[in-house]
């Protein structure tokens, strides 16, 4: 599958993060997109859509704060990267605050995310990244398109950054394609935990599909988001599908909500189906609890590409950095996705 992939994706490299109460190395390495990239490449650059299919997704004030938060913190004698510590909870004013601390709680929700100099160039490219996936297969004809987006996205709200991601690849894909007039369009997330901020963007939109396999949010991160009661707000009552699984899930677990996500995906009239991808289900990672194992990826990707659909897969998470390129290479295997369809 053709792979998209700029190496100023690689310059955002926080040092550690707040890991279950604690200090560790952050997960979500620069070696993560590189073993990728030496599994299934060579990639292609990206092509530069510039701001307006991100300011299409985000808000312009978080778009603007992600370019200067490191500079300010700076600015204000910090060292190192900038992590929010103070979050404004629920029901609290929304205060319109300059102060760099204030700025980071105001536009995060977890301080597992740091923001250094290159986040936001990393984050951009990793946009235009998935933007050029569309590309590849909205105009250059390709059944699908692989776009190895990191840092990942699907935590990233219109006004929020957290878990790992920024910028919502997917959402921006997502957008962009409607825009086109490409939809419907469905995304379908089956990364380990909750796509929170997918959700969120498109809660309240009756006419994009938001569907998503996870570990159940009871015990696993976001918590807040990812319940199976969670269907949609307003007119986007009923496309929003939560299928939360308990830790331990396998391939044969997984099955019936994979049934439905894929009904669900079918019923809806599907044209273009964004798969937000991450290989953080496999047994060996070391921040999940999910047992896939390398050949379930294929037989995952096999389960998609029967759906018949042009697709954009977008990565996500995926923190078994040895095996990752291995995993992420089952699941774009030639053999699962090549069967059986021609673009018209
Ligand atoms: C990103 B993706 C909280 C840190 C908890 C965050 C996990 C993010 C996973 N301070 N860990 O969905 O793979
Ligand atoms: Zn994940």
């Amino acid at each position: 599958m053709i792979t998209i992939f700029d190496p100023r994706q690689l310059s955002h490299a926080p040092l550690r993060e707040l890991h279950n109460g604690g200090w560790t190395d952050y997960n979500e390495t620069p070696d993560r997109a590189a073993t990728i990239l030496a599994a299934v490449g060579p990639a292609i650059p990206p092509r530069d859509h510039g701001m307006g299919p991100l300011a299409a997704v985000h808000d312009a004030a978080y778009l603007e704060f992600l370019q200067v938060a490191h500079r300010d913190w700076i600015a204000a004698g910090r060292a190192g990267d900038a992590i929010g510590y103070t979050w404004p909870v629920v029901g609290r004013r929304n205060l319109d605050l300059t102060r760099i601390d204030a700025r980071l709680g105001r536009y995060s929700y977890d301080a597992g995310t740091p923001i250094t100099a290159d986040s936001w160039t990393a984050a951009y490219w990793s946009a235009q990244t998935a933007l050029t996936a569309l590309d590849m297969v909205a105009q250059d004809r390709q059944r699908a398109a692989f776009a190895l987006c990191r840092p990942p996205g699907h935590h990233a709200g219109a006004d929020y950054l957290g878990g790992y991601c920024f910028i919502n690849n997917a959402a921006v894909v997502a957008a962009e394609a409607r825009r086109r007039g490409l939809g419907p369009v469905a995304i379908l997330d089956v990364d380990y935990h909750h796509g929170n901020g997918t959700q969120d963007i498109f809660a309240a939109d009756p006419d994009m599909l938001f569907v998503s396999i996870h570990a159940d949010p009871a015990t696993d991160y976001p918590f807040y988001w990812g319940h199976a009661d969670e269907c949609g707000t307003g007119a986007g009552i009923g496309t929003t599908l939560n299928l939360p699984l308990p830790r331990g899930a396998d391939w044969a677990g997984y099955q019936p909500a994979l049934d439905r996500a894929l009904a669900a995906i079918a019923a809806f009239g599907t044209r273009l189906l964004i798969v937000s991808f991450g290989a953080d289900t496999f047994a060996g990672d070391p921040i999940s609890h999910f047992a896939f194992e390398r050949d379930d990826f294929t037989r995952l990707a096999a389960r998609l590409a029967a759906m018949n659909v042009s697709s954009v897969v977008v990565m996500e998470g995926g923190y078994a950095t040895a095996e990752l390129g291995d995993n992420v290479a089952a699941f774009l295997s030639d053999g699962a996705w090549k069967c059986g369809m021609e673009i018209e």
